[in-house]
């Protein structure tokens, strides 16, 4: 799976990808689940200026952050996918809401452990290792810490890689 400019170029003329059509480029990847929520999660953390459209610039950098940056920087980048109101804190609503759409996405693809067959689960089981001091989210600090103990938050992430 290679995404080439020619490829940005070919789905995006103007030089700029709306949430639709990056939903799109979701889809061919995912046949068989529903993208479109997370796919609409990842593009608000591109959408680097909020003005509803990635351009060529935006999308280069978050996919070489994704792809090919540092621990720090991808955890850095996972923080604010889950983070969805930005406000420095992971709640357990708002890390529900991003599993959800990631278990519409990969859902039947996947089989998963019976502690985490439902997002439920997951963020429990989320919120069990990293939340240290029990008051129901997450700063960057217990984040980053947590995902030392637990890497398959972060490859979670990885599900973008695949797209570079
Ligand atoms: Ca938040
Ligand atoms: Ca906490």
């Amino acid at each position: 799976m290679t995404f080439r400019y020619k490829g940005f170029l070919k789905d995006c003329p103007s030089g700029l990808l709306d949430k639709t059509a990056f939903q799109k480029i979701y889809k061919q990847f995912f046949p068989f689940g529903d993208p479109s929520g997370f796919a609409g999660h990842v593009f608000n953390v591109f959408d680097e200026n909020k003005n509803g459209a990635i351009d060529f610039k935006e999308f280069i950098c978050a996919l070489s952050i994704t792809s090919r940056g540092r621990l720090d920087e991808k955890l850095l980048w996972a923080f604010r996918l889950y983070d969805i109101d930005n406000d420095g804190r992971i709640e357990r609503a708002e890390m529900l809401r991003v599993v959800e759409t990631i278990y519409k996405m990969v859902g039947s693809m996947v089989k998963l452990p019976a502690d985490e067959d439902t997002p439920g689960k997951r963020v429990n089981k989320i919120f069990a290792l990293m939340d240290l001091d029990h008051n129901d989210y997450l700063t960057i600090e217990e984040f980053k810490a947590g995902s030392k103990k637990d890497p398959t938050v972060v490859q979670a992430l990885s599900l973008y890689d695949g797209l570079v």
